[in-house]
């Protein structure tokens, strides 16, 4: 799928409006001024990279009210910033780049899959996460629009055009039987009923300790077919805290560092990965050296779904 010679194409979205802890925002600059483009670089790969603050002017409100729709947060202003982001990987992708953001928290999702399956209508969505985030919002107990941005992209009842015109823009481009989930192990009442009558395929904590990462990677890949493009969004909190500790909702017993970094691995392998999240490190949450380790691990899952450990 991917246009030669190989590019990435980085997008960074220093975002925090999908939920109520500040720093998320400063993820991106991190990744970047921690080196992650020389990275990119050294494993052969073109960049096209416009800054790390690529959306500054949309990112912030514009002064225009934002209350709360129903329960949800910041609407307009995800929304809006969602929107320019679904176009920015839009951009990318349609020139045959790979495109890589870096959040930013997961609400930022509703854009980069938007933005990928316009380009790749076939594709598949994996999702790794200690969390569904496939609230809707109906369901939702927090408001946060970070635990919502697979409903939208489903099209459940409560996200349709009708009912929140906020995010018409947002087509359901995701079919149930397209998604799968990897670390689960903080799901919502709600949540658990949306997963169960949709059949969505979920590998849980447990699955990843009774099966072991590779023969739960190999049924993923199974699941949603070998043969798509895969849109990989990773979010950080899918690791046990021990390993990435600066994130704004951590879960325990979380994916090691190996397992973790199994995944993207594995998915480099395929040949099939076109674009690539990054997502919910806060480099405000912990004491230095837990951030600095945060900043690393997501740096290194970059590189290894790039390809570097593929001899
Ligand atoms: N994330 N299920 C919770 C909620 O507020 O809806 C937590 C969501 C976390 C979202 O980690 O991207
Ligand atoms: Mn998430
Ligand atoms: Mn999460
Ligand atoms: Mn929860």
């Amino acid at each position: 799928f991917l246009k030669s010679p190989l590019t990435a194409g980085i997008v960074g979205c220093p975002f925090s409006g999908g939920q109520p802890k500040a720093g998320v925002d400063a993820g991106p600059l991190e990744l970047i001024e921690s080196g992650l483009l020389d990275d990119i670089k050294a494993l052969g790969y073109e960049v096209d990279f416009q800054g790390a603050d690529t959306l500054a002017h949309a990112l912030v409100s514009d002064g225009t009210a934002d209350p709360d729709i129903g329960k949800l947060k910041k609407p307009r202003l995800v929304s809006k910033v969602t929107k320019e982001l679904a176009e920015r990987v839009y951009a990318h992708s349609s020139k045959g780049q790979l495109t890589v953001t870096l959040g930013g928290d997961h609400s930022l999702a509703m854009g980069t899959v938007s933005g990928t399956f316009k380009q790749y209508p076939e594709a598949a969505l994996i999702w790794i996460d200690a969390h569904a985030d496939i609230n809707t919002p109906l369901t939702t107990p927090s408001g946060n629009l970070h635990g919502c941005p697979v409903s939208f992209l489903l099209g459940l009842p409560g996200t349709s055009k009708e009912e929140i015109p906020e995010f018409g823009w947002i087509e359901p481009v995701l079919k149930p039987e397209r998604l799968v989930y990897i670390g689960l192990r903080d799901i919502d009442a709600g949540e658990r009923k949306i997963l169960k009558e949709h059949n969505i395929k979920c590998f849980s904590m447990f699955h990843v300790d009774k099966y072991g990462i590779g023969a739960v990677v190999e049924m993923a890949l199974d699941h949603v077919g070998r043969q798509r493009p895969i849109h990989l969004s990773f979010d950080v909190d899918a690791l046990d805290p021990e390993v990435a500790p600066s994130t704004g909702t951590a879960v325990r017993g979380g994916l090691t560092f190996r397992e973790g970094h199994y995944i993207t691995e594995a998915i480099a392998e395929t040949g099939r990965l076109v674009s690539l999240d990054i997502m919910e490190i806060n480099p405000s949450l912990g004491h230095e050296l837990s951030v600095q380790q945060t900043v690393s691990i997501g740096r290194s899952l970059v590189r290894c779904a790039l390809g570097e450990t593929l001899l």
